[in-house]
């Protein structure tokens, strides 16, 4: 039995990927959510998380305290669900790009916070923030052309690739972020997931606010 301690749906991008990857595969867990910047999130976070961070992966004693280190972690304890692809050179690339959106990206994340109640453009980008829109345009597109034939997802069947890019396709879509047709299409498989829509659901239903994230 785990239990993942996520912050608010609406702003916690990081949160998203261990409770998708969960749900997506049907892995049974108990929900602990945490508002960031609260006072519980303050008196609670160290009970579950060395790092004060979110998400957090409770398995009976072990803690598993970043989103792409819990992805590892129940890709190996449930090897029956393939949560990175089964092809070997596939595999590999999925891990590339995982760990490019882990360890960059930091344009999108400063400029583009996630925020799901937001639809409005921003109101002038950088060159920098574009060239990083145009990396993960490079990279969904290229997943997809390689892959028309096996699935909808990045590498076909739906993987922890996807779990890493989703909470970007909610920024693109709340930013109102031009893309090409692959990479729409691409952002429309993922959106139609009953888990995604799911987390959306909730997080449009939360109240906290969270100014650092408005602007
Ligand atoms: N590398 C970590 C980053 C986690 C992270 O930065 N979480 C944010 C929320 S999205 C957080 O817990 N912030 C609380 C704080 O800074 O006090 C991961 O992948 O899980």
């Amino acid at each position: 039995m785990y239990t993942l301690v996520i912050g608010n749906k609406n702003y916690s991008s990081w949160s998203l990927r261990g409770w998708l990857l969960l749900r997506q595969f049907d892995i049974h867990f108990e929900e602990v959510r945490l508002p960031l910047y609260s006072e519980t999130f303050r008196e609670k976070i160290k009970d579950y998380s060395p790092s004060g961070l979110v998400p957090t992966l409770v398995s009976g004693d072990l803690r598993v305290w970043d989103s792409l280190a819990i992805c590892e972690y129940i890709a190996e304890r449930h090897p029956e669900h393939h949560c990175w692809p089964e092809d070997e050179e596939a595999r590999a690339l999925a891990r590339c790009i995982s760990s490019e959106m882990h360890a960059g990206f930091f344009q999108i994340r400063n400029s583009l916070p996630m925020n799901i109640r937001r639809t409005r453009s921003i109101d002038a980008s950088t060159p920098e923030l574009d060239k990083e829109i145009a990396r993960v345009s490079e990279i969904w597109r290229t997943c997809r052309q390689s892959h028309s034939e096996g699935g909808k997802f990045l590498f076909g069947d739906f993987s922890i690739a996807d779990v890493m890019y989703a909470p970007v396709v909610l920024r693109f879509k709340s930013y109102l972020i031009k893309v090409g047709t692959v990479e729409e299409e691409y952002m429309q498989s993922m959106l139609s997931l009953t888990s995604l829509q799911e987390w959306i659901a909730d997080a449009l239903a939360e109240e906290e606010i969270i100014e650092l994230y408005e602007q």
